[in-house]
């Protein structure tokens, strides 16, 4: 490859020139080599920059002669990067395009040292190879522009795969399956796509044809068809869902052969397509018939390059090593795991902003890929995705408290306390058929259990009422901070109905413990009047809840807004029961 040294001096805004005496010039060997948009990123990094002196930057991907001297250094896992900022000094080395990219915005992280005696040197590779999110839930599609910046953050969590499969929209499943998109959609996917590039990030389109196929040539045709208009606006990754069909669509071995024919037809035919994705009818263990063999069948056809999706031992479920074990037993694969979870379409009155944890740190090498189903939210399902991020990098290393934490600084910087405070008590979607809990509320879940048993058997709890006060006045703190907030329009506009529903029952919290309290001292008899007003509150707060719950969130499925719901409000109204 031909080297070519780019001088550029360095050009900071006019007010940063003046404010600082002029810095060194940096020259960039390997620009036309490297990732074109790890290098765009450079540039405007290092156009910010101030060197003490000049400086040389090497960037480039692992076999070009910009980096050839540090061969060895690059990690030999795809993504991986290696770094060195040393004075004078940067080198920036991907194992492949992607990784350049990463390695770019690590550098940006520790650009602060350049001018530093010491170097920094790191190098370091994902565990799991593909990683992402699949927009696949029931429910209000994602916006546009809610998309385009989860792209964005996709980067910044090093995730490089956005599945596209929303159910509900009609082009991806039944009825217009068969069918292009109409101008407008198809022009935004076009954009999505080239987000997706700019952001490292695989954007695999799906299909849900399997509610009303024919294993007809022509159906195969139709899909074909639907695949190369895909392409036509950029897309280069594609899958199939057969999930949550019932009839004819369900047949493994036509499944198989549709993909293998997909495969022989237009991935080999394009060259520039990536490896296939199925996700099969019998998803979850619960689900799965080993008598009737349809994950045998599946897996014994389907050419060997397909992926193959697993939601785990239920449908919405932990990710096991044993689990793992026994889909990869019958597939004869490594199981791609769709994880349902912050997904929300069978709870959406619920919003889960819980930490991530529950999957397995060992023989990780059992999973091809793993991908979350995120909530209709988008903005409130980052915090989600981050701790997903993070666990497929490395899921040994992985610290899902910390990871948390990290996510909600990273939505909220400014009013991280607050949002820490309201995501604490948002977690838990309650019972449902998939018998999948969250824990919640967990700073204050013990002093709730204890304060209610003392106050039923009559003993001093004082200490724990004033706990429990303190917490309700730090949630309608909390609240107000939030819903005045600008640190992030778009998921103060989607968390909006849970924050007003909290505010009331921070409220309502107080007046119960107030009431307790009042109701329990010596004189009670001279309280009389406030007891009769706080009740009255307390109704008053009783009615407010119900009128946010029935006009807010009005879906047909689980209408509403609720908060709270595994600690908190089960403490007030067990203590308000206890009262009475
Ligand atoms: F494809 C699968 F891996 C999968 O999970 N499919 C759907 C998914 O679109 C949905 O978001 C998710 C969570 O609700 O579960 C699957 O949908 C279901 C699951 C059920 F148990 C639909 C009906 C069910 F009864």
């Amino acid at each position: 490859m031909k080297q070519f040294i780019l001088t550029l001096f360095l050009l900071t805004s006019a007010t940063a020139l003046e404010a600082q005496d002029k810095g060194g010039n940096y020259s960039i060997i390997g620009a036309d080599g490297a990732n074109p948009h790890a290098v765009a990123n450079l540039k405007a990094l290092l156009d910010t920059t101030t060197f003490d002196g000049d400086i040389t930057v090497y960037i480039g991907e692992s076999g070009d002669r910009s980096v050839a001297r540090y061969k060895r250094r690059i990690p030999s896992q795809p993504d991986g990067f290696y770094i060195n900022v040393g004075k004078g000094n940067i080198v920036v080395a991907g194992n492949n395009e992607r990784g350049t990219l990463y390695g770019v915005d690590e550098l940006a992280r520790h650009i602060a040292h350049i001018n530093d005696k010491v170097a920094t040197e790191l190098a370091d590779y994902p565990v799991i190879s593909f990683r992402g999110v699949v927009e696949g839930f029931y429910g209000t599609p994602w916006s546009h522009e809610a998309r385009m910046s989860q792209l964005d953050f996709y980067r910044l969590c090093r995730l490089n795969t956005y599945i596209y499969g929303p159910k509900d929209d009609p082009y991806h499943s039944s009825p217009h399956w068969r069918e292009p998109y109409p101008e407008r959609e198809a022009a935004q996917i076009g954009e999505l796509v080239k987000e997706a590039q700019r952001n490292g990030v695989d954007f695999v389109w799906a299909i849900h044809p399997g509610k009303d196929i024919k294993w007809t040539e022509s159906d195969l045709d139709s899909l074909i068809g639907k695949f190369n208009s895909m392409y036509d606006l950029g897309v280069r990754s594609f899958a199939v869902f057969f999930d949550d069909i019932s009839g004819d669509g369900t047949d493994p071995a036509r499944q198989a052969e549709l993909l293998n024919n997909i495969d022989k037809r237009f991935v080999k035919v394009k060259g520039d397509v990536s490896q296939l994705i199925i996700c099969p009818t019998e998803y979850n263990r619960s689900w799965s018939n080993p008598e009737k063999g349809y994950l045998k069948t599946l897996g014994n056809r389907l050419n060997p390059s397909i992926n193959i999706m697993w939601t785990g031992d239920r449908v919405v479920s932990d990710i096991t090593t044993e689990g793992l074990e026994w889909i990869n037993g019958q597939t004869g694969r490594p199981a791609y795991i769709w994880w349902n979870f912050p997904v929300s379409d069978y709870v959406r009155d619920h919003m889960l902003m819980g930490r991530v944890y529950g999957l397995t740190d060992e023989r990780t090498e059992l999973m091809s890929g793993f991908v979350t189903n995120p909530m209709e939210h988008a903005e409130a399902s980052k915090t989600a995705i981050y701790g997903v991020g993070k666990y497929c990098w490395n899921p040994a290393l992985f610290d899902s408290h910390a990871a948390w934490e990290e996510s909600l600084h990273t939505l909220m910087p400014r009013e991280y306390e607050a949002l820490r405070i309201f995501a604490m008590h948002n977690s838990d979607m309650g019972p449902t058929g998939h018998k999948y809990r969250r824990e919640e509320s967990t700073n204050i879940a013990g002093v709730a259990e204890r304060c209610l048993e003392k106050y039923r058997k009559n003993e001093d709890c004082t200490e724990e009422l004033a706990a429990m006060r303190e917490e309700f006045e730090m949630m309608e703190a909390a609240a107000d901070i939030l819903l005045g907030s600008k640190d992030n329009d778009a998921l103060v506009k989607e968390l909006t109905p849970w924050l007003l529903q909290f505010r009331v029952l921070a409220r309502r919290g107080r007046a119960v413990i107030k009431l307790a309290t009042l109701s329990r001292s010596d004189n009670a008899e001279a309280h009389a009047d406030r007891i009769k007003l706080i009740g009255k509150h307390i109704e008053t707060l009783k009615q407010m809840s119900k009128t946010i719950d029935e006009q807010y969130n009005q879906n047909p499925y689980q209408p509403g807004v609720k908060c709270g719901t595994k600690v908190l409000q089960p403490f007030v109204d067990g203590l308000l029961e206890a009262i009475q």
